[in-house]
């Protein structure tokens, strides 16, 4: 075979049928080079009397994964544009048929959908996720595939933004053909019998041109549909666009379609928050990567895991390496804490089984690679050991003293502390250079957050080692140092302190939890230690008074050891800032009264002109004050990072992009004034309200967060 490489894509010939590989590396995103290769390569097709027909696929271990996201912030997407592209490809007047496999998403499925036909492996994952970074699809995917599948599953794809499989795609009727292997023969064979039926005078498809169902897309249809996505104000512009372009391809040509969508695609790529969305998408992934550490590094290998602590955390803990095929050795105290934890993760299989997550077989595997123990030196074999074991730091320590016996020369030792020093326990395991910690969010086996502590004396290989674990067991890592509470427990500690200064004050759980949601925070301060658990909540303060760390503010987290004292702890107690009907939330007076108990005991001034303004401000900006003294104390490497752990771990609104991204949009010398404007307002005896000084160093020179190197 003949072939001419251009930049990117690559022209072969087999026989009369042309093969245009494109080939960019770790996915085919459509840049403006793979783009630039795919017109030349088509321009020689066209001129070439001696192919009748063309196979498109990509090297590497996936067909386009989308178009490159990063050109989007971009003032002008480059030419050429997808649709150029897409039109050439329409008009060639030779049958082209995708070879799919890999993920097919976005910008990758809209190409395909131009060709005459689409081949895919069994394996394929096929989607358009744009949704997801606060896009819509910008690349004909709104004008053809309604066409090829439907106004109402074309829509529902689309806003859903999740990815379906071959086998699904085929049902649907937007792919052709699923083969098991042989993929690049069938297509080619599937091509050139295109170019047969072609030469015997039927005329090719071009997916641009069929008919699209306009009796159903009825005024009411697409009305309906506006209605069933998100509101605006919780980032349901991008899928409330979806319906609107669908809409027009129901009413206009599809080349007036076609112009329709570019302009609702270039709406959304600027706005804040597809920003805030592609933001997160390259933290999390830049979140991984730990300057100074060679890439490459050798890692050491985590072939066997031991767990320590059956409890909640221990089971969900262990399921994370379950899922990943790799066996587990959970270590408890007695007996029967261990069985009712092996029981409690059995059930949790089961469960997943009965709603078809699971197969019976591959719940038997799973169980099959777990194991409990009453001996901790059953863990000698293990090369990494995580310890969940109650919160409690002399429990911790004898743990972690046993575990620096009884593990291997080479094993990784973990603490899930979320409130101990991580190089004290090191020091007590006597193999500070294998300890590290890991935080793990509750429920573990379901929460991506994973804060990965490096102690003072970590190994860069046992943090390596880490991190990669982390992505194999699906977890979105971002590495901390030692401080207290990390980053998000620590960044926690002002946004709860202004929360129950304003219950004293005169604003009641329900006004404040539903401020905070409002700006898109899954759940209120309240309502989440409700969930958390009020005791768990007023123990950590407890236990800082004990250590003598609180600020020297008698008022300080009184609400949270009040209610505590009188047993509500919340949901589990059926009362704590609020009383429960099962998981509904209802006010309480009881609670109303016991603030304004405190509020006279601590001499806090009550008021009933708090705004939901003063709200967000008093508990946000502090937390993102924290944000950036968490930066320039190096605990946090990057901002992003600390956006990665607020959107994944603590509910903050991804569309915000989290709390560094949303002050870069609010704009840091904005928030500075505002701190020192409550400062003013109330005192700042206890330091609440002085900006920290990478802030005001950002305000004063008119700086963002995202500057920072
Ligand atoms: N653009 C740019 N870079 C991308 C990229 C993309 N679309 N997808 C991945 N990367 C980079 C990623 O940053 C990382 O870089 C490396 O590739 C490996 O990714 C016009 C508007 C495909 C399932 O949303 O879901 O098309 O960190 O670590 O775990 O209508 O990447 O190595 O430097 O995630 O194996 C639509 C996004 C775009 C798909 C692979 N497409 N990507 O997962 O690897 S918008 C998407 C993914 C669009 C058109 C619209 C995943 C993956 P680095 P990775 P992975």
């Amino acid at each position: 075979m003949s072939s001419l490489v251009t930049s990117l894509a690559t022209l072969s010939k087999n026989g009369s049928t042309g093969i245009i590989e494109i080939n960019n590396p770790p996915v085919n995103a459509s840049s403006q080079k793979v783009r630039q290769g795919m017109m030349e390569c088509l321009r020689l097709v066209a001129e070439d009397k001696a192919i009748t027909s063309v196979v498109l696929t990509c090297a590497g271990r996936t067909f386009m994964a989308g178009a490159d996201i990063s050109e989007f912030d971009l003032p002008e997407l480059p030419r050429p544009d997808y649709n150029e592209v897409h039109a050439v490809m329409e008009a060639l007047g030779k049958p082209i048929v995708a070879a799919l496999f890999g993920t097919v998403l976005g910008g990758g499925l809209e190409l395909s959908l131009s060709c005459q036909a689409r081949v895919a492996l069994a394996s394929t994952k096929l989607g358009l996720p744009e949704v997801k970074l606060g896009l819509l699809p910008g690349s004909g995917g709104t004008q053809r595939l309604p066409r090829l599948i439907g106004l109402a599953p074309a829509i529902d794809f689309m806003t859903a933004g999740n990815p379906v499989s071959a086998a699904q795609a085929l049902k649907m009727g937007f792919i052709d053909k699923v083969v098991d292997d042989g993929l690049l023969e069938q297509a080619t064979a599937m091509a050139q019998a295109l170019a047969e039926k072609q030469a015997a005078g039927e005329p090719l498809r071009v997916t641009s041109k069929l008919p699209i169902d306009k009796a159903s897309g009825t005024p009411a249809f697409f009305e309906e549909y506006r209605n069933k996505q998100a509101p605006l104000a919780k980032g349901g512009s991008a899928a409330r666009q979806i319906v609107r372009c669908v809409e027009a391809a129901c009413e206009q040509s599809f080349e007036d379609g076609i112009i329709f969508e570019r302009t609702a695609f270039i709406d959304r790529k600027n706005s804040a928050d597809s920003r805030a969305l592609r933001h997160l998408f390259f933290a999390e992934r830049e979140a991984t990567r730990i300057p100074g550490l060679a890439a490459g590094m050798e890692l050491r290998p985590i072939r066997k895991v031991g767990v320590v602590g059956a409890g909640t955390m221990g089971g969900g803990i262990a399921m994370n390496f379950l899922n990943a095929g790799i066996p587990v050795t959970i270590i408890d105290l007695n007996q029967e804490a261990l069985q009712r934890g092996l029981g409690i993760v059995r059930k949790n299989y089961e469960a997943s089984a009965a709603k078809g997550r699971l197969t019976a077989d591959q719940v038997t595997q799973r169980l099959g690679l777990f194991h409990g123990a009453l001996d901790m030196a059953e863990l000698g074999d293990c090369d990494l050991v995580i310890e969940a074991a109650f919160e409690s730091l002399e429990i911790k320590k004898s743990v972690c003293k046993q575990l620096g016996a009884v593990c291997k020369p080479g094993a990784i030792i973990a603490s899930n502390t979320s409130t101990l020093d991580i190089d004290l326990l090191a020091e007590v395991s006597g193999r500070p250079a294998d300890f590290l910690g890991m935080h793990f969010f509750s429920p573990a086996n379901v929460m991506r957050l994973l804060e990965v502590v490096r102690g003072a004396k970590t190994d860069p290989q046992v943090l390596a080692t880490v991190m990669a674990i982390a992505k194999k067991i699906g977890k979105s890592a971002v590495v901390s140092g030692v401080c207290f509470g990390f980053i998000g427990n620590r960044m926690l500690e002002g946004y709860l302190r202004e929360a129950e200064l304003l219950l004293l004050e005169g604003a009641s759980p329900a006004q404040i939890d539903g401020a905070i949601e409002a700006i898109g925070m899954a759940m209120g301060p309240h309502r989440m230690i409700d969930m958390a658990g009020v005791d768990v909540a007023a123990k950590v303060v407890i236990e800082q008074d004990k250590a003598g760390a609180l600020p020297n503010d008698p008022s300080y987290r009184v609400v949270v050891r009040k209610l505590n004292e009188l047993g509500r702890h919340g949901q589990k107690t059926s009362a704590g800032y609020y009383r429960y009907q099962g998981r509904t939330a209802i006010e309480d007076d009881a609670v109303w009264k016991v603030c304004e108990e405190l509020a006279q005991k601590y001499g806090v001034k009550r008021r009933d002109n708090i705004s939901d303004k003063e709200i967000v401000e008093r508990c946000l900006y502090p937390l993102i004050n924290e944000g950036a003294r968490i930066l320039e104390e190096g605990i946090a490497y990057r901002p992003g990072d600390v956006d990665v752990v607020w959107a994944q771990g603590y509910g903050f609104p991804a569309y915000k992009g989290g709390p560094m991204q949303w002050a870069d949009e609010i704009g840091p010398a904005v928030i500075c004034a505002a701190l020192e404007g409550y400062g003013r307002q109330f005192g700042n005896a206890h330091g609440y309200w002085t900006p920290s000084p990478l802030l005001a160093k950002l305000a004063t020179q008119h700086r963002h967060f995202s500057d920072l190197p």
